[in-house]
């Protein structure tokens, strides 16, 4: 998967300057699953075979369906993702997302929004799936940190649903 999907290092925007994502990412889904994050809108690429099949497992799991996914590349313990939700509108209110991970173990940590002390943290390992559902965006922020000692990469595959627009 490492070497089949198509991955683009995006720029954020943070302070008004324009940086580096500490991280690599692609956006997969069904043609109308279009979608704004770190900053930019995004036209969904085809679903590969590969994540077409990951897709429906996950569904079946999940007991939901999924019209995208966001494909986050962490190269090595350097790489990582900073606090945040995943509140976009297109998401709605109470999303759905499954995460899987692939690769590398990571540590995957929690906090509430109204109390940072308030945290959880997780070890993501090759293989396991979170389900993000209910108020779980609504309370709570989550990261992936660097860690020193992590020299392989992980892939992590989120599946999400978003809302379709008649126009844009
Ligand atoms: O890599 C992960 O497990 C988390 C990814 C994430 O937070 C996101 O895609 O919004």
């Amino acid at each position: 998967m490492h070497a089949t999907l198509a991955w683009a290092q995006p720029q954020l925007v943070l302070f008004g300057k324009r940086v580096a994502a500490p991280r690599l990412e692609a956006w997969y889904g069904d043609p109308e699953a279009r979608y704004r994050y770190s900053g930019l809108g995004h036209e969904p690429l085809a679903w590969t075979p590969l994540l077409a099949a990951l897709r429906d497992r996950v569904a079946t799991a999940a007991g939901t369906t999924f019209n995208s996914v966001l494909a986050n590349l962490y190269r090595d313990g350097r790489d990582s993702n900073g606090w945040h939700s995943d509140d976009e509108p297109e998401l709605g209110s109470q999303p759905t997302i499954a995460s899987l991970s692939l690769g590398a173990p990571r540590r995957f940590r929690f906090r509430r929004k109204d109390d940072h002390r308030a945290t959880v943290e997780t070890l993501l390992l090759d293989g396991s799936l979170v389900l993000m559902r209910g108020r779980s965006q609504e309370c709570w922020q989550h990261t992936i940190p660097k860690e020193r000692d992590v020299h392989e990469p992980r892939i992590n595959l989120t599946f999400r649903t978003v809302a379709v627009r008649a126009s844009r």
